[in-house]
């Protein structure tokens, strides 16, 4: 096992990691920019650097100052949390090349990964189901327009390095298939430095949900099961939960099980979540995987009794997944709601000093954050400041324990989610789980304030 851990990120996932190292015995170097100097992970951890200048860019995605962090400390693993450098495979082969294992997937798996016309490619071979599209990488007009024909409108044109929604382009019909090929081509390029683009069929009010994964160093994978991810706005995930309202158990088993078979012949090890968009009719497809523990992780460990994060450093060590997670058993109904420092008008950040700071708890309620009273939220980082995960015997025990610890949650001088998700928990939609990916932009009573 390791003797100590360097935490690449800050807020609470860097808590959430601190947590796991602790009852591991293992020590911590928390990294730090200026702007946290007085954050919670700084406080807690055994050691803590200063990396550099608030901006991501300068401190916590600046691999060299990470790295030297790391040497200074003579750790001998970093965990990378979530955000920042968590699936940048360059640095996950950087920390192999300093002997320092990088707690996450291998740099192929990364890499292989955030592709995702290879990816969509690779989990077809391997038995997933994809939505028909391009067997790759579109190259040029003609081969758009071919592909355009067989598989018809509407169609989606994404960008192979993009996700996180960015760089999509609807096509409605073949009138606007060329200019939109052309400007999905020249946007990949501006943000993502790759033109690659690849086109699929378009499913209408998809659901977005997720299986968890979790591989070991010698082959073994398993699912953990879903996580029901519909309810987002502007691809930002606003509250998830496990199991899927739409999900039967025949069905979590058969996708469950080509997701650990393809995963197993890819060799992949760790955590990480295979996403899928399902269709109207029911079918599940394969959309793109991301090689990292994720924000809503809470929502399957509190419906499985396992510990991710502590799982993802034990499996890291070379621990066999047998040794770690023992048989899993799904239990009750979780769900997840971030809780954002948000202008509700412009869904900018709303950052400022917190004057006011108090946490609900009671049976099944956890909150995940390293906000307090007087802590300054800066405005140079994501906007989540809390995560409060309600666990029950079933949905609407779940529900009800939120709506309670919303109730009870208080946070003064920034403007947060809270109302937005009270006014969730209370839709009639909602409650039936009768929801898509456009739940949100449908209901501008829910989004608006
Ligand atoms: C799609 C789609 C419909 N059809 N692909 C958006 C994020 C990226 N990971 C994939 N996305 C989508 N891909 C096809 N063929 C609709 C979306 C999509 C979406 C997916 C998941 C969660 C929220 C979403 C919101 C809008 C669009």
């Amino acid at each position: 096992m390791f003797r100590k851990i360097l935490i690449a990120n800050r807020g609470e996932i860097a808590l959430r990691i601190l947590t796991a190292c602790k009852e591991l015995g293992i020590r911590t170097v928390a990294v730090y920019s200026e702007a946290d100097r007085n954050a919670l992970h700084v406080r807690f951890a055994d050691e803590a650097i200063c990396i550099g200048p608030p901006r991501s860019s300068e401190s916590y995605l600046n691999i060299p100052q990470v790295i030297s962090a790391a040497e200074i400390a003579n750790v001998d693993a970093i965990h990378p949390g979530y955000g920042f450098l968590s699936e940048n495979a360059n640095f996950a082969e950087v920390c192999e090349a300093s002997h320092i294992t990088f707690i996450g997937p291998s740099p192929e798996s990364i890499r292989l990964m955030g592709e995702k016309d290879k990816a969509r490619v690779e989990m077809a071979a391997a038995g997933v189901p994809i939505i028909p599209g391009s067997p790759g990488v579109v190259p040029d007009e003609d081969a758009a327009k071919k592909i355009a024909e067989e598989i018809g409108y509407p169609l989606i044109i994404k960008a192979a390095e993009g996700g996180g929604g960015r760089g999509m382009r609807v096509v409605r019909e073949k009138g606007e298939l060329i200019p939109a090929f052309q400007t999905a081509r020249n946007e990949a390029e501006q943000a993502f430095g790759s033109a690659n683009v690849y086109i699929e069929k378009l499913i209408e009010r998809p659901r977005h949900i997720e299986f968890q994964v979790l591989g070991d160093k010698h082959g073994s994978v398993i699912h953990l099961g879903e996580r029901e991810c519909s309810i987002q706005r502007r691809h930002q995930k606003v509250l998830e939960e496990s199991p899927s309202p739409v999900l039967d158990a025949r069905t979590r088993k058969r996708v469950g099980d080509q997701v650990v078979k393809a995963l197993a012949k890819i060799g992949y090890s760790s955590a990480g979540t295979v996403e899928f968009l399902r269709e109207e009719s029911g079918k599940l497809y394969f959309i793109e995987m991301n090689a990292r523990i994720q924000v809503e992780h809470p929502v399957t460990e509190m419906v499985t009794g396992v510990d991710l994060v502590k799982s993802q450093i034990r499996v890291a060590a070379g621990e066999m997944l047998a040794d770690v997670v023992g048989s899993v058993e799904f239990r009750g109904h979780a769900i997840e709601c971030r809780i954002n420092a948000e202008d509700p008008e412009t869904f900018t950040p709303s950052a400022g000093r917190i004057t006011a700071f108090r946490v609900p708890g009671g049976p099944g309620i956890r909150v995940d954050t390293a906000a307090y009273s007087d802590a300054v939220i800066p405005p140079y980082y994501d906007s989540l400041i809390a995560k409060i995960i309600a666990h029950g015997h079933d949905r609407a025990e779940a529900i009800a324990r939120m709506q309670g610890a919303l109730g009870g949650f208080v946070v003064e001088g920034v403007k947060t989610t809270i109302p937005l998700h009270k006014r969730i928990l209370a839709d009639p939609d909602f409650i039936a789980g009768n929801f898509d990916t456009h739940f949100l932009d449908r209901s501008p009573a829910l989004a608006a304030k």
